[in-house]
């Protein structure tokens, strides 16, 4: 019998761009580590647009579709093999005339699975739900079924995405070189990266780095970040007309890995939403994540089940709270103590990660045995 990594499989991923770039972004690195093993990979997406700075090259063995093309659909249905696995990311619900291309080959393909790839929360229903099916009863898919799939942080959920070789990748990372390939005139200030929402403690934190006495670095992610840095900006006065401590460099759009070394060039990264949340495990220095917001608040427990999994010290979960705007309290600027404790516990994390399955592993392995 083949094993997991031998069989090669057609997957055919669905996603939905609901706002920003989450959704794109892992399902784009979930469709790269699977052509990279060996798999063919197609992803069907309603908004590829952010795929011209994100993934500007493309990547061999992933074709990317648009999903609103009624043509692109029907060629799909009419001249392709279905694909041995179709997944929809979160809960996306895929094209109807696929998932019956899908549904008609039960039975006759080697594997065929429906899986349903879910959002990352460190919360403990993850490990109560992860693998469980769900039958469909209705629709072009009816007798099959879907299963669920649930990213996560222990070894009884899916993992997170993690390429093979990226640990070693991110050891021989050489940050001098990259900030001079990024045009940075780097003089050893502290860096940090800004990819955010509008934080309300933005302002009054660049405040307390522009009146620091530690010379630091923004460097600032276009979009959002770069819109609230600059109004942020507006609303400060700074020391003597200047900037104090604090200089900016904006950046461009970058390609996912040069996204990727940016939080590897760095001495604290303030990320968001989820992708760049999981890479800056990954690129283990300290870390501040400000969560995607939801309207019944959801998301604070959702942040507080990752800071407790983190077991994350009494400095960061302030700072999260007052970043997140949970309290009214300002979000401190940490100081060399702080940053080592928070450093510490971003690669405590980290290890207790690395020695688990990274999520496409998890799911080759879930879907080859399964089906
Ligand atoms: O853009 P986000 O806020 O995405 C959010 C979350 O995923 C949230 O959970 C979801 O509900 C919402 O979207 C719809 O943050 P995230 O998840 O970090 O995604 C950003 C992606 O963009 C990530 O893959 C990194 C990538 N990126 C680059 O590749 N280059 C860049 O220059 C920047 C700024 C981002």
């Amino acid at each position: 019998m083949p094993t997991p990594d031998t069989v090669h499989l057609h997957w055919d991923l669905f996603c939905r761009v609901i706002d920003n770039h989450g959704d794109l972004g892992v399902c784009w690195r979930l469709a790269r580590q699977l052509a990279d093993g060996g798999d063919a990979v197609r992803l069907w997406i309603d908004d590829g647009s952010a795929l011209t700075w994100m993934a500007p090259a493309g990547h061999r063995g992933v074709t990317v579709v648009d999903w609103r093309e009624a043509d692109a659909v029907r060629r799909a249905v009419a001249g392709a093999p279905p694909p041995d696995v179709l997944v929809e990311a979160f809960g996306c619900d895929p094209a109807p005339e696929l998932v019956a291309h899908f549904a008609r080959h039960q039975g006759t393909a080697r594997h065929h699975a429906w899986i349903n790839l879910e959002y990352l929360s460190a919360e403990p229903y993850v490990e109560r739900l992860h693998r469980l099916p769900s039958p469909v009863f209705r629709g072009p898919g009816e007798g099959l079924t879907k299963w669920f799939f649930y990213p996560g942080f222990t070894p009884a959920t899916g993992g997170l995405l993690r390429e093979p070789g990226l640990a070693a990748q991110r050891e021989a990372f050489d940050r001098r070189d990259w900030l001079a390939g990024q045009g940075i005139a780097w003089q050893g200030e502290r860096l940090v990266s800004l990819f955010c929402y509008e934080p309300p403690a933005l302002a009054p934190l660049l405040r307390q780095w522009m009146e620091g006495t530690d010379a630091t670095r923004l460097l600032v992610a276009a979009g959002r970040a770069t819109a609230a840095v600059t109004q942020a900006l507006n609303m400060l006065t700074a020391p003597s007309g200047g900037r104090g401590a604090l200089s900016i460099s904006y950046l461009p759009h970058l390609p996912q890995p040069e996204f990727d070394a940016l939080l590897w060039a760095c001495d604290l990264n303030l990320v968001r939403g989820e992708d760049s949340f999981v890479r800056a495990h990954w690129a283990g220095a300290p870390f501040v994540w400000q969560i995607y917001p939801q309207d019944d608040d959801a998301h604070h427990v959702k942040l507080n089940a990752w800071l407790d999994w983190l077991d994350a010290p009494a400095s960061l979960r302030a700072f999260h709270h007052a970043w997140n705007g949970f309290s009214d309290a300002p979000a401190l600027a940490p100081d060399a103590a702080a940053l080592a404790d928070w450093r510490r516990a971003a690669q405590a994390g980290r290890a207790r990660l690395l020695a688990q399955d990274d999520l496409a592993t998890q799911l080759r392995r879930f879907v080859t045995q399964k089906s």
